[in-house]
């Protein structure tokens, strides 16, 4: 039985032991998924605060349940480590770490790099790499394959299998989960494709295979490209229909009864998170290589960027009608999540908004049930403690991030003035002399 057979036998039966590296919000549910589905796994991430956790059985993760992490690690299926050595035993290895951008905007590659230099250490025929970590179209051929294959004289889809997957964890999200979510799969070679795939269907519903890693590293790119334009064009529609005087969010909504050929976006005070503004980004650095400009990503991303400004100049204005400048005025900033109803803080627009209102004089404070404290270089700031003493002592409520559990109502009436950057107050927003939105 060749390399290839054997491993595929042990993929089919489970016996294949994983290896999981980097055990966050994508690693850790990866890893439970698979000892769930009856694999082996055992997950390697340099934090020893969350191996600690893990070996009591404690989840960090909100979308994995403690109770599955107590159960996994009672049974043997799952382990936890910070020794690369264990890789020595793997057949099965799959790279979920962070792909960050650098201050100066590009690509950081250096947890991919690390784990690959690790990896390469360890690797021996009759493996199956799969690198998830969002990243430019050409990183698993150019990057890994060198490292892991031809460094160790293992020829790639004879002695190892090698393969890019774009992982599509939505954190909070129940409807879509890790084994629901279709897997788009490709590899170094067609082999590796196969090896794969018929590893992720051990344990996903759906696992779709791609002819090579750039199809699967740009399908991924595509995907979150196509969202971060759609919000630059919506914000740029928020934008244009102030100048005309048009409220665009009706405008939206009346787009939106349209059955087929549109899907709505919304406008906001820019764009956060850890995906959507960063992965084109990849893709628009790997074509400045190749001397193409990615026009659409550029001024879609100068568009998304100018939000905060644009809600701070809204802010301005909104004062301006009660007579009081910027400077010295008390300003209230609703939600500092860059999304409702979540804790996370990354490329938040609300951190914007914060300094830029700091940098012209007011006087900011935030309320988000979800986030206590603002630790930025320019400034720090605790969610105030009383919300409804903060809204009415305001001059000027800013909502940046509509949290489902505020009351809105009690909002509006409590406030001087608010400007709405989400719609969250609705109809009672449009209708209020006191309410402006973007
Ligand atoms: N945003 C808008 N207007 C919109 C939609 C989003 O201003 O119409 C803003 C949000 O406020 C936020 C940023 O864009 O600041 C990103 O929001 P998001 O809804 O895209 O949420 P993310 O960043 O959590 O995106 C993730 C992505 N999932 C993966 O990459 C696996 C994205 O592909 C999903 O489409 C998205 O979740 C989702 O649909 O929830």
């Amino acid at each position: 039985m060749n390399t290839k057979d054997a491993l595929l036998e042990k993929l089919q039966n489970k016996t294949a032991s994983i290896a999981v590296l980097g055990l966050g919000y994508v690693g850790l549910p990866f890893a439970t998924v698979f000892a769930e589905a009856g694999f082996n796994v055992v997950g390697i991430d340099p934090d020893a605060s969350k191996i600690e956790k893990l070996d009591e059985g404690v989840s960090y993760i909100q979308d994995v349940p403690t109770e599955l992490v107590a159960r996994l690690v009672e049974t043997g299926k799952l382990k936890a480590t910070t020794d690369f050595a264990v890789l020595a035993e793997a057949d099965a290895v799959s790279i979920c770490v962070p792909t960050p951008l650098r201050k100066t905007g590009d690509p950081d590659l250096s947890f991919i790099l690390a784990v690959t230099r690790e990896l390469a250490k360890y690797m021996h025929p009759g493996m199956v790499v799969v690198l998830e970590s969002t990243t430019y179209p050409g990183t698993t051929r150019e990057i890994l394959l060198p490292q892991l294959g031809e460094d160790n004289e293992l020829i790639v889809g004879e002695d190892y299998f090698l393969a890019f997957s774009p992982e599509r964890v939505d954190p909070g999200r129940e409807d879509w989960t890790t084994i629901n979510t279709p897997k788009v799969v490709g590899g170094i070679t067609e082999a590796c494709s196969e090896v794969a795939t018929i590893w992720y269907e051990g344990a996903l519903e759906t696992v779709v295979s791609v002819s090579s890693s750039e199809v699967a590293e740009m399908a991924k790119l595509l995907e979150n490209t196509f969202r971060m334009i759609n919000i630059g064009l919506v914000n740029e529609m928020a934008v244009m229909c102030d100048r005309l005087g048009i409220d665009v969010w009706e405008v939206i909504d009346a787009a939106a009864t349209k059955p087929f050929g549109f899907m709505k976006f919304t406008p906001g005070p820019g764009l956060g998170g850890h995906c959507i503004p960063i992965d084109p980004l990849y893709l628009s650095w790997k074509l400045r290589s190749l001397n193409y400009t990615a026009r659409f990503i550029e001024l879609a991303s100068e568009i998304n960027l100018g939000m905060p400004r644009y809600v701070v100049r809204k802010v301005q204005d909104a004062l301006n009608e009660l007579g009081k400048p910027l400077k010295g005025s008390r300003v209230l900033v609703l939600g500092a999540a860059y999304k409702p109803d979540i804790d996370d803080l990354r490329e938040s627009p609300a951190l914007d908004v914060i300094g830029l209102l700091e940098q012209k004089g007011s006087a900011v404070s935030y309320h988000d049930p979800f986030v206590t404290r603002i630790k930025e270089d320019e400034f720090e700031l605790e969610s105030v403690p009383d919300l409804m003493a903060a809204v009415r002592d305001a001059d000027c409520v800013v909502i940046i991030t509509n949290h489902s559990e505020y009351d809105y109502s009690a909002i509006l009436d409590a406030a001087t003035y608010i400007v709405d950057t989400r719609n969250a107050l609705g109809e009672m927003g449009r209708k209020s002399p006191k309410v402006v939105r973007l």
